[in-house]
């Protein structure tokens, strides 16, 4: 597998800005990983600024979606109430963008306002692809979303990519993959 350039600018530039960082974290799902992708801490103008640029890289690497709307969840219980600020939704077909799909459960809550919207996903974009086992099956939680909706589901960077560049990187960072590759061991989809 070749990194493309803006992914490996993409993980140099996260872990950078402490948002791809190593340790021990427990997941939403239960599971302990040796990493975690905080997008929340892309939260300057720069590093905002970027990080669109690398979800236009990965959306223009799959002319085949189009959309109309591009929807960004919030997953809020607080402010204004109802769970859609800007565009109107019905009748469009909605381009889904989140941080990280791990066993699916955050996206499918998506999915359900776009449904309930009366309108269609179009695809979905993430930052990172964990590539773990999801909810129901041996499958990758993405490789589901793919197959139960027909959906394109695209992402930044996978996790192979990340252990390829931390391999590549050797050092402190090489030594990163390892602990990684266990994980994957454990927790990847088939
Ligand atoms: P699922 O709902 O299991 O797909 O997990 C996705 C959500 O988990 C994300 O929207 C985050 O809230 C959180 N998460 C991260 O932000 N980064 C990670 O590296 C891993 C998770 C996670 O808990 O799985």
């Amino acid at each position: 597998m070749v990194l493309e350039q803006y992914q490996r600018d993409f993980i140099s530039f996260a872990i950078a800005d402490g948002v791809l960082s190593f340790g021990e974290f427990t997941l939403k799902s239960g599971r302990k990983s040796p990493y975690f992708f905080n997008a929340g801490k892309f939260n300057s103008g720069a590093s905002l600024a970027k990080i669109g640029q690398y979800y236009a890289a990965a959306i223009s690497s799959r002319p085949d979606i189009e959309f109309d709307v591009v929807f960004g969840p919030a997953y809020k219980d607080h402010g204004e109430g109802g769970s859609i600020v800007g565009a109107a939704l019905k009748g469009r077909r909605i381009l889904v963008v989140d941080d990280v799909i791990t066993a699916g459960t955050a996206i499918r809550e998506s999915m359900d306002i776009i449904r309930s919207a009366e309108a269609t996903l179009a695809g979905v974009v993430v930052a990172i692809d964990r590539q773990e086992r999801g909810r129901d099956s041996s499958l990758s939680a993405i490789q589901e979303i793919e197959r139960q909706h027909g959906t394109p589901v695209v992402a930044v960077v996978t996790l192979d990519n990340v252990v390829e560049y931390l391999q590549e990187q050797g050092g402190e960072l090489g030594a990163m993959a390892g602990a990684m590759e266990e994980y994957r061991r454990e927790y990847g989809a088939a």
